[in-house]
């Protein structure tokens, strides 16, 4: 298992819109292991692999809660087919923009189906953080991020403090 750096926005790694996995192979499964170790270590509920400059459409979560066990889950080549009317607000982060935080509106109830490592296709329907998490995963597949539904002048202030971010850590 290896942890893999996590890239921080502005990358145009994070904006390209990732082509489908077609190769079931060892691979896949060595990237979804790096990629759940990764997102534990970081720590966080989900992470999609562009953001380990991947560019293919593979995401992992697990929004359990302590004392729950924990339900790590692999998606490749997710897609949302069917989305509630009902929204649902919640205080998004991302672990490409760390330590900024901003009000999401979304559907609050989706259905996904998607692959699993085997390339068996799988479907469930998903409530609650776990609904808020898999939508913001299946954006970062398509290159876009949670500041992108934010308005320009929030979402340039958030680019400008993480590209200082990066300067600082470029010379630390
Ligand atoms: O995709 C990512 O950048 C991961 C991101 C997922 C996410 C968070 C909030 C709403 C939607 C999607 C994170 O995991 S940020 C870190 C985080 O939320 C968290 C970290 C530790 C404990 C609990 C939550
Ligand atoms: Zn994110």
């Amino acid at each position: 298992m290896t942890l893999r750096p996590i890239l921080i926005h502005p990358d145009p790694r994070l904006k390209k819109p990732c082509p489908p996995v077609t190769e079931f192979d060892a691979e896949l499964r060595k990237l979804a292991e790096d990629m759940l170790a990764t997102m534990y270590d970081a720590p966080g509920i989900g992470l999609a692999a562009p953001q380990v400059g991947v560019i293919r459409r593979v995401i992992v979560m697990d929004c359990m809660k302590a004392p729950e066990p924990p339900r790590p889950m692999v998606l490749i080549n997710p897609q949302v087919i069917a989305a509630s009317q009902a929204t649902s607000t919640y205080e998004e982060g991302c672990l490409s923009i760390p330590d900024q935080y901003a009000d999401v509106t979304r559907p609050a109830e989706v259905t996904v189906r998607w692959q699993d490592l085997d390339g068996a296709e799988q479907q469930d329907h998903f409530t609650g953080l776990w609904a808020t998490c898999v939508q913001h995963e299946i954006d970062h597949l398509d290159g876009k991020l949670f500041i992108d539904y934010l308005g320009p002048i929030k979402r340039q202030m958030i680019t400008r403090k993480m590209e200082k971010l990066k300067r600082d850590r470029a010379r630390a």
